[in-house]
């Protein structure tokens, strides 16, 4: 790693706020690359997942993280437990709220995480593309816990962009000079099989049922390259045997539009051609399980 010039500044900040209001979103747009997966479904980011945005003044490390919510089985409170110790371990939070509605019960219960804590806040208005008319309610209620508290606040879109590099500026004010963490050209902290493991997950998350999607793991069984093509094997494995009929589909037709989305975006991924073979398995209660959970990646 280079040397960063003297005035650099680095830090890291992490991302924070209820399910869906666009977290992952926004970081993808931010480093200028899909390294999260997004859906419209709650709980589609499981674990912590860094993107990397180096400029010639900073480098900004975003730390995304699960939406924070009440738990209801172990899964979930690992997540929440993860997003509160993401709470402690950054320089700075950016609290993403969803400004499509207004400030909430959801949103509250994490702004009192965050008052609790020492770590300077900013408060990020996302959805701005899809207020609806007379939206000055709804700005007011998080201008409101913005002034409290004292939190710097910006109106953004995640999706068209809108507001970002106000939001770049203001994240870099609030960072201090510091080294590279990480090389320049890097983007994130995973391993690119962990990312086509997530984005053949997020292929299941969009096209199958609600119930399918949450009791899914994926392993990258192996990775070969050749000249030409980059051959990826990959077991998606479900709870139970219904889940195993709903993700195969009618003569395999689920698991073939899976397979041929999820491999477009793999393709993507690696700038390369990609044949992508996917397994069904069933393994009972693997949320369960402390081990599973440790063995398909996600931090416990
Ligand atoms: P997360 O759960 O907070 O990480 O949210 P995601 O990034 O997965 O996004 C949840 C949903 O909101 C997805 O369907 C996104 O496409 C959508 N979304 C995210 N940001 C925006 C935005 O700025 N505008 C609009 N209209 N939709 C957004
Ligand atoms: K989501
Ligand atoms: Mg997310």
């Amino acid at each position: 790693i280079p040397q960063a010039p003297p005035e650099y500044k680095s830090g890291f900040i992490g991302i924070i706020g209820r399910p869906n209001v666009g977290k992952s979103t926004l970081m993808n747009q931010l480093v200028g690359q899909k390294i999260a997966i997004t859906s419209p479904v709650a709980q589609t980011t499981r674990n912590r997942l860094r993107g990397i945005l180096t400029t010639t003044e900073a480098q900004i490390i975003f730390v995304d993280t699960p939406g924070i919510h009440k738990p209801h089985h172990q899964l979930g409170e690992v997540l929440v437990r993860n997003a509160k110790l993401a709470i402690e371990s950054v320089d700075v939070v950016l609290f993403v709220v969803d400004s499509t509605a207004a400030c909430g019960a959801g949103d509250r219960y994490i702004a009192e995480l965050l008052i609790n804590s020492h770590t300077p806040v900013i408060l990020g208005l996302n959805k701005t593309d899809q207020q609806p008319e007379n939206s000055q309610f709804i700005d007011e209620s998080y201008q409101q816990l913005g002034e409290a508290n004292q939190w710097p606040t910006v109106k953004i879109s995640a999706k068209t962009g809108t507001g970002l590099p106000e939001l770049q500026e203001l994240l870099i004010d609030n960072l201090e000079t510091g080294p590279l963490y990480y090389p320049p050209d890097l983007v994130t902290d995973q391993p690119e099989r962990f990312i086509m493991g997530e984005l053949i997950r997020e292929q299941i998350l969009l096209l199958t049922r609600e119930e399918v999607p949450h009791s899914v793991a994926i392993a990258i069984d192996k990775v070969e390259e050749t000249a030409t093509i980059t051959r990826v094997l990959a077991t998606i494995h479900v709870e139970r045997d219904s889940q195993k009929g709903i993700l195969i589909g009618k003569g395999g037709s689920m698991l073939k539009a899976v397979g041929s989305a999820a491999r477009e975006q793999i393709q993507k991924l690696i700038s390369g051609k990609v044949y992508l073979e996917l397994f069904v398995k069933v393994q009972p209660k693997w949320r369960q399980s402390r081990l599973s959970l440790a063995e398909f990646g996600y931090r416990v």
